[in-house]
């Protein structure tokens, strides 16, 4: 019988483009050999539904503004990005990339809709981590760290003025080591327009500042903000390194004139004192906090006591709170006692999580 054969044709390189340090910008941009020079470039030439695949090297660009919709950026190899991002167009993918953005207050800013940020190494900026607009954006698995040492900064991994919607924040991690100025998990206030539903799952806070270490998620009514609601931060680790009691976190999760909160199955270490309960609200209506594990090491009881179904004041049994590793051993007591329903499917590396779920950013498996 004979065979009819087909010329092999890969469909990858017509979607393909390529950025390197050697590049430059009038070439084609088809292969290594023609990359373009930046990623400016790139961003505003690039057909929609292409790949970039930008090769190792720094990229010293300042902003650097996406406004175009449907374009995938990928790192290969150590690929590093020493500017902001601007984020306006939609639907965008920017991942595995090292960012710095050592002369601007933060290091990416999101104002359009649906982009996924994925797997990105995020540090030294004048302030801030994320800014974040738009609706539909993804923030997944980063490492946010060492933002900065500016005692004046009022810093977060990230923040929003408003609007923002349908938000997901999920399996990053977030370690600030600083202990000095004022450093937050995050700031969500409303003057520039409604913030509703918002999900905050699976991460991993590391915290040393003594006080600020919470997530601060406030509408001022008295100056007119716009409602903020719907907010979730389920199964996420929260830990705080002090290691005496004057030096730990105060509340963790401080709310104020929001609407729809939920907050369970999550690991929370060295938070709260005689003055501080672990979750801290005026004027909260339709708040469902439970199911989480709060313990300290040593020091008073977290004020308030605990939620019906908290795992309270007992050592959470993580694989090793020093060495920073949250999996939880065999005999935790966060074991399967979560609450069900909450949509945090897989846990922080990725793992399913079984129809009894455990607290913390981990599933024990
Ligand atoms: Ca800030
Ligand atoms: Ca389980």
């Amino acid at each position: 019988m004979r065979t009819h054969i087909k010329r092999y044709i890969d469909p990858v390189p017509k979607y393909r483009y390529f950025v390197a340090p050697s590049g430059n910008n009038s070439n084609d941009g088809r292969s290594p050999r023609e990359a373009w020079l930046t990623m400016q470039y790139a961003a505003d030439t690039m057909p929609a539904n292409c790949n970039a695949v930008v090769l190792p090297g720094t990229y010293a660009e300042t902003p650097i503004t996406f406004s175009h919709d449907n374009q995938r950026f990928f790192a290969q190899g150590p690929a590093s990005i020493t500017g902001r991002l601007n984020i306006s167009g939609d639907y965008n993918i920017l991942n595995g990339f090292k960012i710095t953005a050592p002369a601007d207050y933060v290091a990416i800013q999101t104002t359009g809709d649906g982009n996924l940020i994925e797997n990105n190494d995020i540090s030294n900026t004048l302030e801030d981590g994320f800014n974040l607009f738009g609706s539909n954006n993804i923030i997944r698995r980063n490492y946010i760290h060492d933002l900065t040492t500016d005692v004046d900064a009022h810093s977060d991994f990230f923040y929003t003025s408003g609007p923002l919607s349908n938000f997901i924040f999920e399996r990053n991690l977030c370690v600030s080591l600083e202990t000095t100025g004022i450093r937050q998990i995050c700031m969500i206030e409303s003057p520039g327009g409604v913030v509703d539903s918002l999900t905050i799952r699976n991460n991993i806070f590391v915290m040393a500042i003594p006080g600020d270490s919470r997530m601060s998620i406030h509408r001022h009514v008295e100056t007119g903000e716009q409602v903020i609601s719907n907010i979730t931060i389920v199964n996420n680790t929260f830990y705080h390194v002090a290691a005496v009691w004057q030096d730990m976190g105060r509340e963790c999760v401080w709310v104020g004139d929001i609407t729809t909160l939920v907050a369970k199955n999550n690991l929370i270490v060295n938070y709260g004192d005689s003055t501080h309960g672990y979750y801290l609200s005026h004027g909260t209506t339709s708040a469902d906090v439970d199911y989480n594990c709060v313990y300290k090491i040593t020091g008073s009881d977290p004020m308030g006591g605990p939620f019906a179904h908290d795992v309270w004041m007992i050592d959470p049994e993580v694989v090793s709170l020093a060495s920073r590793d949250f999996h939880l051993q065999t005999t935790s007591p966060c074991k399967n006692v979560g609450a069900t329903g909450l949509g945090a499917l897989a846990d922080y590396d990725g793992v399913v999580r079984d129809a009894t779920p455990d607290i913390g950013a981990y599933e024990f498996v």
